[in-house]
């Protein structure tokens, strides 16, 4: 061996023993994700029909930060070669997309399936599998058919029977190439965000009472598109299915809130997952109490939030195949003083039905985006709540990225966050033996952030939207996600030395 093999040989063995150390397991996949609303635009093209988003945007435009809306976006629609493409330089294992159900049913219901939204879903999910790249579709990602919305949409208890015939739509022409399905993004935000704040799509606000009705029927909607799969598809394509939720993680203020705190998890995850996950199923037991007790005080004759019958408990418990998660940032919590408003926006601000504030600690960076801080250790945690309450599951991280402003491809607050999660993961998998298999990187291109528009971007490729053809073009985080991929390895070794994308 002459001395320049022997250094090079010396050189690949420590590299290979340092990354041994911080390897995923084997079979652990890594994604990214986007969905419809957010990146397709073609909003009117072909027979597609008129959703939530598009009314909304379009009948009150000052909804949205700078007036911006996805009638365009990304030109996902068109440029599908383009994300097909990027996904594949990253090397994605797997690439999280949504189907935007008006365009696959422009009537909402299955009567007619168009011809152009069924060929689009096809053209991209061939493109990703002759890439190697599985294809896991989003059914629900914000976006309703209008014309559902105009019957009560999620508030609607037929939306069970509606949403149960579009799945059953989209497995049978899809399900034989696709074998991860999520039925629903993140319940919380389409009950309780819509319905407490009003402020996205659809924007009605009845707090504290249409956003519980949405949860049962949102419940029990996801169940039967779950049962559908597990009876008519899984015993010839054996593929999972799963809803995703949003989840934050509380942390009390101080030891006196240990109780509140608790509650308070139960009531935000709780109430998406204790139905599903629980040996029991049904409402958790402490928050359904203390829901009926707040609503018989405030003179109703029954709990706002609506029962469920022990036929309905049995129908829901136990659709999972996974419990799928998207992470983003923590809060602290502590009881609400005396006369303090709470928003109604449960989530990030407080929790009126639990007389819960929430506040940041001062050690979390704060992102730019105004609910955002940064605590990587809080999803090691949220790992191990979920284990602890809900018991050994597989679990998939389908959401997690950082938000950022203006053009800027040198990210190196967004490398950051990715390698200190990726980390806390990876200590939940091999210290606190949590079985996570799969991690997805929110978003693989900038992209419309709702009601921020184009202002907050999350992307791993920057979009230049004043490009009719909306270039994609990789930030240093794509290489850094990509030399993670490649490694299975979060702690890549040498930073600068990334294959160019
Ligand atoms: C996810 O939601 C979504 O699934 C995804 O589509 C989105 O792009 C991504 O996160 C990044 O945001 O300041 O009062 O308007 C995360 C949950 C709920 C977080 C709404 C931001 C804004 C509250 N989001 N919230 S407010």
């Amino acid at each position: 061996m002459s001395t320049f093999e022997a250094v090079v040989l010396w050189v690949l063995l420590i590299c290979a023993d340092l990354s041994d150390g911080v390897k995923f397991p084997p079979g652990f996949l890594f994604g990214s994700a986007t969905a419809s609303y957010q990146v397709e635009g073609a909003w009117n093209v072909s027979d597609k029909g008129e959703n939530t988003w598009d009314r909304l945007v379009h009948s009150n435009p000052d909804a949205i930060k700078n007036r911006d809306n996805g009638d365009v976006a990304c030109d996902s629609y068109h440029n599908w070669r383009d994300d097909v493409k990027i996904a594949s330089d990253l090397g994605l294992h797997f690439y999280r997309f949504s189907i935007s159900w008006a365009r696959l049913l422009p009537t909402g219901l299955p009567d007619r399936i168009s011809e152009d939204g069924k060929n689009y879903y096809n053209n991209l999910i061939d493109g990703l599998l002759e890439k190697g790249i599985q294809p896991l579709i989003t059914l629900y990602h914000w976006d309703l058919p209008q014309r559902l919305q105009d019957l009560g949409g999620w508030t609607n208890p037929l939306i069970v029977e509606w949403f149960a015939d579009y799945a059953r739509v989209a497995y049978t022409l899809y399900a034989d190439r696709v074998k991860g399905w999520i039925t629903i993004n993140e319940p919380v935000i389409v009950c309780d965000f819509v319905y407490n704040s009003g402020i996205i799509a659809p924007p009605i606000k009845d707090p504290g009472f249409a956003n519980y009705l949405c949860t049962k029927f949102l419940l029990l909607a996801h169940a039967k598109a779950w049962r559908i799969y597990d009876k008519e598809f899984k015993p010839k394509y054996n593929g999972k299915v799963g809803i995703t939720n949003h989840l934050i993680w509380m942390e009390p203020f101080s030891n006196e809130y240990e109780e509140l705190t608790e509650n308070l998890r139960h009531y935000l995850a709780g109430l998406y997952s204790h139905p599903i996950y629980t040996k029991d199923g049904g409402w958790p037991p402490e928050i359904e109490k203390i829901i009926a007790e707040n609503s018989k005080r405030q003179g109703y004759p029954r709990s706002r939030l609506p029962a469920f019958t022990q036929e309905e408990i049995d129908f829901i418990k136990g659709t999972y195949d996974f419990y799928g998660f998207n992470f983003y940032t923590s809060r602290l919590v502590r009881k609400a003083r005396d006369g303090e408003t709470l928003s109604n926006w449960p989530l990030e601000n407080g929790c009126p039905e639990l007389s819960a504030a929430m506040e940041v600690h001062p050690s979390w960076k704060k992102t730019e985006s105004d609910w955002f801080w940064i605590n990587p250790v809080g999803i090691r945690k949220m790992l191990g709540w979920l284990k602890k309450t809900y018991g050994d599951m597989e679990i998939f991280i389908l959401e997690n990225g950082l938000a950022t402003k203006d053009y800027n491809l040198n990210d190196e607050d967004r490398i950051k966050y990715y390698r200190d999660h990726l980390e806390q993961i990876w200590l939940a998998i091999t210290e606190d033996g949590v079985n996570v298999t799969r991690y997805t990187a929110w978003t693989l291109v900038d992209n419309f952030e709702w009601i921020f528009g184009y202002s907050v971007k999350f992307g791993l490729y920057e979009v230049d939207f004043e490009d009719p053809k909306r270039k994609r073009t990789p930030r240093a985080s794509a290489k850094y996600y990509k030399e993670v991929i490649r490694t299975h390895s979060f702690d890549v070794a040498n930073k600068n030395n990334y294959d160019e994308l």
